[in-house]
């Protein structure tokens, strides 16, 4: 697995590269001009075909799911991609985007990459040796409450806003004892901070497997927890995630089913 976390470190790298090469130039791009999101939607593919180039030199018989190209190929080890995960972000010139990267072994994640260009911070896990930031290891606090805490969240899209009005009541709730709230609009980024004790949980509907394969392992090998907030399958599968570490998990869960 070593080897793998190497090959996805690197290719994280140079699709940063290419991801901080175009960033000047995108937000600087007129407002309204249609070419700002062609050219998001460019380097997006880009990042990620210097992914998929960097995974097929090494094994090339592996699957990969990827944001922009879907599935290639089937098997039992998949790289699980997301080029340019926060991309409004990045479209806005607002510095909270990252590279996503995580390989999945029969099902089971056994790598994860986050890469942060802007601070140059690299978050990995490799499952049951830990989680990493650069060369820090990383551990969350299991008697952290939800009181006072600070929660990270996303914000459900329009074009799945059939959790709209469950959502919207699960934030006055979570408001009225939380501490405060966050919405960074990197979802594998927030589930990185989380793992780094800089956010305390998290909770977003809607999410693809992209966005959390790599932030997931990451969490888990930190020591937390995540579930799927509804009960129609795992959080993989729902993309509706509640994260955080064992006893601020399970109070936050209690609180957000309450609403559904
Ligand atoms: P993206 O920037 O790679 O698209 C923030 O709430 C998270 O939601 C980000 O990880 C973002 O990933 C993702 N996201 C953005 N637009 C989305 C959409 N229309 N539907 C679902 N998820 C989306
Ligand atoms: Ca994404």
């Amino acid at each position: 697995m070593q080897a793998f976390l190497n090959t996805a470190i690197k290719a994280a790298r140079d699709a940063a590269g290419v991801v901080m090469r175009y960033s000047r130039r995108v937000h600087q791009l007129d407002v309204r001009s249609k070419s700002r999101n062609e050219l998001v939607t460019q380097v997006d593919v880009m990042a990620e075909e210097l992914i998929v180039a960097n995974i097929r030199e090494r094994y090339p018989d592996h699957a990969i799911l990827g944001e922009e190209g879907g599935q290639q190929g089937h098997g039992d080890i998949v790289w699980i991609i997301d080029p340019l995960d926060g991309t409004t972000n990045y479209l806005s010139g607002f510095p909270m985007f990252a590279v996503s990267i995580g390989v999945q072994v029969k099902g089971r994640m056994e790598v994860g990459v986050v890469y942060d260009p802007n601070r140059e911070e690299l978050f990995t896990a490799l499952r049951g040796g830990g989680a990493m930031l650069d060369d820090r290891k990383l551990r969350m606090d299991p008697k952290k409450s939800l009181e006072g805490a600070l929660i990270g969240t996303g914000f459900p899209y329009r074009m799945n806003d059939k959790w709209m009005e469950q959502y919207l009541n699960q934030f006055r709730a979570v408001m009225q004892v939380a501490g405060d709230v966050r919405r960074p609009g990197s979802a594998a980024l927030d589930l990185c901070y989380l793992a780094a004790g800089r956010l305390d949980g998290f909770w977003e509907f809607g999410l693809q497997p992209w966005d959390i394969a790599a932030g997931s392992l990451i969490v888990r090998e930190a020591g937390g927890i995540i579930s799927s907030i509804t009960d129609d399958g795992d959080f993989m599968e729902t993309g509706n995630l509640i994260a955080g570490p064992l006893k601020l998990h399970g109070e936050l869960e209690k609180l957000l089913k309450e609403h559904l």
